[in-house]
């Protein structure tokens, strides 16, 4: 991985990825949850990460579908990604279960991935569900949620662990905004009080396709510096 400094905060998040894991054997990767209701941009979100951060990291990802390949087909299609760095997982259940609960088969993609590539940077996007999803910290180091304007300014104070208890909170299609009614700054002030100090970004994918915020706090995580060229 390429990161600047005297190499500190990479030896933290080196033995915090050992911990999180709860295996012996070390890994690099920065192992990163996407999820959030369906239709909200998370598979959007992925191919923007993969298109602003992937010319110098290494990226895997894998797809979680209930009944379908259909996320990793269009990652595959995009063409962002080469499609052996893609890998989907075909849930047949209920999202939460396989993210959270019998996290097997998503461990065993996300360790094939990495025997393979030995990325900087694994992706994980849950199969789409309501506001109560969390992944294991077993499976992932971290989790975004992405929630959207479109179903009103009233989602973030709805809570749930998604919206309370992720590491960062997206909010997406700020360009529909107006055309559903929805207050931007309701959400910002609902977000807050019901995150407290847990960052919270709004994106309009449409328009920024790198995804500047996130891959910024992306970027963060893995102690690289922020100040480049997405922005
Ligand atoms: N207008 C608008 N559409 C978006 C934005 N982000 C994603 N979309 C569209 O929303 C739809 C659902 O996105 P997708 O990433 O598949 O959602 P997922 O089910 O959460 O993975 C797709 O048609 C995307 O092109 C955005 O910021 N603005
Ligand atoms: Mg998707």
């Amino acid at each position: 991985m390429h990161r600047e400094g005297d190499g500190s905060e990479g030896l933290d998040r080196f033995s915090l990825l050992v911990g999180a894991s709860g295996r012996s054997a070390p890994r690099r990767s920065l192992r990163v949850g996407i999820g959030g209701p369906v239709g909200s941009g998370k598979t959007a979100l992925v191919a923007a990460l993969c298109r602003a951060l992937g010319r110098d990291l290494s990226i895997v990802v894998v797809t979680n579908d209930i009944y379908t390949t259909e996320d990793a087909d269009f990652l595959r299609a995009a063409g962002i990604l080469s499609t052996e760095r893609i890998a989907a997982v075909q849930t047949g259940c209920c999202p939460h279960t396989a993210v959270r609960d019998d996290i097997a088969a998503n461990l065993e993609a996300v360790e094939a991935l990495e025997a393979q590539h030995v990325p900087d940077l694994v992706l994980v996007e849950s199969g789409g569900d309501n506001l109560t999803l969390t992944f294991s910290r077993g499976l992932v180091d971290c989790q975004l949620f992405v929630i959207d304007v479109s179903g009103g300014d009233k989602v973030p104070r709805k809570g749930g662990p998604g919206v309370t208890a992720s590491d960062l909170l997206v909010v997406n299609k700020t360009d529909l905004a107006p055309l559903v009614g929805a207050d931007l700054g309701v959400m910002a002030r609902d977000a807050a009080r019901m995150r407290g100090d847990r960052p919270v970004v709004f994106t309009d994918l449409r328009a920024d396709p790198q995804a500047g915020p996130v891959t910024r706090w992306v970027r963060n995580r893995l102690g690289q510096p922020t100040d480049s060229m997405e922005r």
